[in-house]
């Protein structure tokens, strides 16, 4: 499969990167936010074919959008981005209430699928997109067929390990060339939650309601809600503005980077019993080259008992190393140990599924046996666990009946859920960060613990859109900060004047919180032009912890500002002899010339700057 080229990563990155490009950049004070969309297929894009039914039309989908002015502003898109071309990405109309304008780039796969023909290869193959574009984009939109979406969306969960950015997968039930079409509302919805919403999850977007991805499973094939999360509640709706429960976000809490876990083994089902299901039937599904199954029992996680053959064959199975994972068929609910013919599973070495569905189930049971640096038991026990929220752990810490802000409302005669949810967002950031301020680490824990009890959002931004973490950066005090990060705050929020947590470590050059910043996958964000002009207001000023704090951060050091000048011009210029030899190495060569067309050479040698000239000479000779 092939990637249309409308847009492809490398044309994204000429167009956000590109020191050329950004010179025709409208200046602008809009807060904007990149989101990539992946379209894949499904309804959302088809249209009838000669045989009168529904297919998906390569090409069409973009032109379309352009057609509604609530998917795409041609007059700020053209502003910002110059007369329109086959790169130019597009751009939603600023939404009421939110802090971004999303600018949207469509990346179509070639061929479009109807999702009932796509395979592991097409998750791999989205996983991968992802993964290759995570820096450039602050959150990611996939559409898709409506038919195996819960089996991507959960899929996908996995797959994505130690996501910290949104993935919001939507599609349509009706195409978007219809006039009845759910398509815009899910687009827009979808684009807007991922582009201003720090929401590490898989998550599936539909009929208003946002819920996690691996819990979904699809209802109805003509509703327009067609998905469902039977065990665990949406995460967001969206009515009149967007409501998210911040609580019920599930967020990786280790110290790691976002990474892909591409390998899934095939060798994997689901085998739905029912009543008199004959021994052969069962036997030849549970047969090699079978590695893992999703056993569909009845109710609670019942077989019939009073088959030999059956549980023979699910003994011999288990022999052999076959992962056989019990849940049950019932829409709502989870296996339990209640009924001798639910028991006589576990006994025979048949794992509890939970309350996990079965697309879940299926895709997790794929992933886990595609990790091939993991046992056997390992592998066991990592499907019993909570990896991505799937599964209702029991350790799952509970949400305290008293809540502190419904006490505090109550005395400041606070009622409407409106106000109470205004109290809600300004006093648990402002608890938060008197804590990040005043405590040492077993005061912070302490006070951390009893915050999340009451339901906090540790992520939870303030007026000015900074969390607790922003604070702790910028107080630099590491072990709160990787006290912080261990409890899953997101490095990605983004403030009111678009500094993360990782600007907060440069600007006070902490180099041991840069470092766990980036450990947990933060990276440098804003223009690259915008970042050469940092490197060289640090180079003029001879500031050497500055440039390291910036060459941790993961910069280009040889990156130019507006005027083409780098931080070696600055240097030479400047006379920063140690500046310029730290410099040097990072230059393949020196002929880098700014909007003068001067070099560093050239500024060391009309500066007089003569053991630079000569340094520089020197380095001239051996490159
Ligand atoms: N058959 C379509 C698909 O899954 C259904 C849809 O998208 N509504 O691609």
């Amino acid at each position: 499969m092939e990637f249309v080229n409308r847009n492809s990563t490398n044309s994204i990155r000429s167009t956000l990167k590109s020191n050329k490009s950004e010179s025709i950049l409208m200046k602008t004070d809009t807060k904007e936010t990149q989101v990539r969309v992946i379209y894949t297929g499904g309804t959302i894009g088809m249209m009838r074919n000669k045989r009168n039914v529904l297919a998906p039309i390569p090409n069409a989908l973009v032109k379309q959008i352009c057609k509604y002015p609530n998917m795409h502003d041609q007059e700020y898109a053209e502003k910002r981005f110059g007369m329109s071309t086959a790169t130019t990405p597009l751009v939603l109309p600023h939404a009421d209430g939110e802090l971004r304008r999303v600018i949207y780039h469509i990346t179509e796969y070639d061929p479009l699928l109807d999702s009932s023909n796509m395979t592991m290869l097409d998750w791999a193959r989205i996983a991968k997109d992802i993964y290759q574009s995570y820096e450039t984009f602050d959150g990611f939109v996939v559409l898709h067929g409506t038919d195996t979406l819960s089996y991507t969306a959960s899929a996908l969960s996995f797959m994505l390990e130690n996501l910290g950015k949104t993935v919001i997968i939507t599609g349509s039930q009706i195409p978007i060339f219809e006039t009845r079409t759910d398509g815009t509302d899910n687009f827009i919805s979808a684009l807007i939650i991922a582009g201003n919403y720090v929401l590490p999850e898989v998550c599936v977007f539909f009929g208003n309601k946002l819920f996690r991805g691996n819990r979904t499973v699809k209802i109805s094939s003509n509703a327009l809600d067609a998905f469902e999360s039977p065990n665990s509640p949406p995460l967001g709706r969206i009515g009149v503005s967007v409501a998210i429960d911040y609580r019920l976000i599930f967020r990786p809490c280790s110290v790691s980077r976002f990474t892909v876990h591409s390998e899934l083994d095939e060798n994997v089902g689901i085998l739905r019993i029912f009543p008199s299901i004959s021994r052969s039937t069962f036997q030849a599904f549970l047969s090699p080259p079978l590695k893992g199954v999703v056993l569909q029992s009845f109710g609670s996680g019942n077989i019939p008992s009073n088959r030999q053959d059956i549980l023979d064959a699910i003994k011999t199975a288990v022999d052999r190393g076959v992962i056989i994972i019990n849940c049950t068929q019932c829409a709502n609910g989870s296996v339990a140990e209640i009924y001798d013919t639910g028991k006589i599973l576990f006994d025979l070495g048949v794992l509890s599924g939970f309350d996990m569905t079965p697309e879940a189930a299926l895709t997790k049971l794929s992933y886990v046996l595609g990790k091939a640096e993991w046992s056997l038991e390992e592998k066991k026990q990592m499907m019993q666990s909570n990896l991505r929220g799937e599964l209702t752990s029991p350790t799952d810490p509970s949400i305290e009946e008293f809540h502190l802000v419904e006490a505090v409302a109550k005395s400041l005669q606070i009622f409407s859920a409106r106000d109470l949810e205004q109290l809600e967002a300004t006093l648990f950031p402002a608890m938060l960060a008197n804590a990040v301020i005043t405590s040492d680490i077993p005061n912070f824990s302490f006070k951390l613990n009893n915050l999340k009890s009451y339901g906090a959002d540790l992520s939870g931004t303030n007026q000015d859109h900074r969390t607790a973490l922003h604070l702790a950066c910028h107080n630099g005090n590491a072990e709160i900060v990787n006290y912080l990060l261990l409890n899953g705050v997101s490095v990605h929020i983004r403030d009111r004047y678009d500094r993360t947590p990782l600007h907060e470590a440069i600007t006070t050059d902490n180099h041991e919180i840069i470092q766990l910043l980036i450990n947990c996958g933060a990276h440098l964000t804003g223009s690259s032009r915008g970042i050469g002009e940092k490197l060289c207001a640090a180079a003029a000023r001879g500031s050497m912890k500055r440039l390291k704090s910036y060459q941790l951060a993961g910069a280009d050091l040889t990156q130019p500002d507006p005027s083409g000048r780098t931080a070696l011009h600055l240097a030479a210029l400047h006379g920063h002899e140690d500046i310029v030899r730290f410099l040097l190495p990072f230059h393949e060569n020196l002929e880098e010339t700014d909007l003068l067309g001067l070099t560093p050479l050239d500024y060391a040698t009309r500066a007089k700057h003569f053991t630079i000239v000569n340094l520089m000479n020197d380095f001239i000779s051996i490159t």
